[in-house]
């Protein structure tokens, strides 16, 4: 069983990928299991995998690091309901030193064989652009050094979202990319499609598979990134009253944007998941986007009930987070009868990374 950590800032396009190249494999008969992993109760990207009828199992509450137990559990879940020849494990975008503290301890375990084990960081080749030419990213320093350490652990490193640059600017992205890292393996990428993977899939192949020197990281430094970014999650059922629910939904979600720019808070990755008994469509913000709306697809079409899991990742206080979830949805309620259930709401600052192990 081949076993792949992915890792990469939040955003970056990590499950986008491995949906992609778990259809792409799955086409070919192989079994594929997927773990997803982060901070919250609520996650938007298991629900989206198991939409897409991908087997998905979730560490949630914290990254595979300070879980360890709970990422083992999980592996031996999902080896032993489905007997993938392929599991791909997806770490929470703030998370860094995969290598000393998930890889080594499945190596020294025994769980997981060197060359059946990858590592890969992803970036969104727009934010590696700024950082590269020296330019200003909309972080603070602690977030930034988070971006910094999970490319330096990386053995493949995918330039995701390449559609996004001019071909002239992708190419001199990548000849900087591997001036900068001579020695990792560095993949140009668009993740939307099973098809356009395909030299992820070929590079999972490779026996450069990570840095085999763990990171000489600064917790202090990292346990601060990852505390500078405020996690919100929350689950509600939106019902049609004189106005349908999609429109509530597309109102809310404009009402959100709108307030997150005018305060000027930094986006890690705000993402939704609307779903009704039919259909369902995962909507995303990150930093580089500058959208003021995110639409909702064929307004028509979507039921009189629909469930709206929401995560958000902002570089803001926890208060503000939550105040501003909060005043949108009281912005939202009005005269149209819109019924609207919030299940589970939750603001936090993840806390200080403790490793369950670290094998440095
Ligand atoms: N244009 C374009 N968009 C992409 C590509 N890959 C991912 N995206 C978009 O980027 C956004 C974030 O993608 P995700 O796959 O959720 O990113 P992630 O790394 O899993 O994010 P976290 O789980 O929050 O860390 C979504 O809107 C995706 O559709 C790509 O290759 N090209
Ligand atoms: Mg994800």
């Amino acid at each position: 069983m081949k076993i792949h950590l992915v890792s990469g800032f939040l955003g970056s396009g990590k499950t986008t990928a491995i949906i992609s190249t778990s259809k792409a494999l799955m086409a070919k008969g192989m079994k594929v299991g997927v773990i997803t992993n982060d901070q919250g109760k609520f996650l938007v990207d298991t629900h989206f995998m198991r939409l897409n009828d991908i087997p998905a199992v979730e560490v949630n509450g914290g990254c595979f690091c300070c879980n360890y137990g709970d990422f083992n559990k999980s592996l031996e879940q999902i080896t032993q309901e489905i007997q993938p020849d392929v599991v791909f494990a997806e770490s929470v975008g703030s998370c860094a030193d995969i290598v000393a503290t998930v890889v080594k301890p499945l190596m020294e375990f025994k769980t997981a064989h060197e060359e059946d084990t990858t590592l890969t960081t992803f970036t969104d080749a727009r934010l590696l652009k700024i950082y590269l030419e020296g330019g200003d990213l909309p972080f603070q320093d602690n977030v930034i050094y988070i971006f910094e350490q999970q490319i330096q652990e990386a053995g493949i490193l995918v330039v995701n979202k390449m559609d996004l640059l001019a071909d002239h600017l992708l190419s001199e992205l990548l000849e900087r990319t591997s001036q900068r890292f001579p020695e990792k393996q560095i993949l140009p990428l668009v993740s939307l499609t099973p098809e356009s993977v395909t030299p992820w899939l070929e590079g999972l192949q490779s026996t450069l598979q990570y840095a085999s020197t763990p990171l000489n990281i600064s917790y202090k430094l990292y346990g601060s990134g990852e505390q500078e970014l405020a996690w919100y999650d929350a689950q509600l059922r939106v019902e049609s009253g004189t106005q349908s629910a999609v429109t509530w939904v597309q109102d809310f979600l404009g009402l959100v944007i709108q307030h997150i720019r005018q305060a000027g808070i930094p986006i890690g990755h705000l993402k939704f998941l609307v779903s009704d008994d039919v259909r369902y469509q995962k909507l995303s913000l990150v930093s580089g986007d500058t959208a003021h709306l995110i639409e909702v697809d064929q307004p028509e079409k979507w039921g009189e009930r629909i469930e709206l899991t929401i995560n958000a990742r902002l570089e803001c206080s926890q208060e503000e987070i939550q105040q501003l979830f909060q005043k949108c949805f009281a912005l939202s309620a009005d005269e149209t009868k819109t019924k609207v259930t919030v299940f589970a709401e939750e603001a936090f600052h993840p806390g200080f990374p403790n490793p369950t192990y670290r094998f440095a």
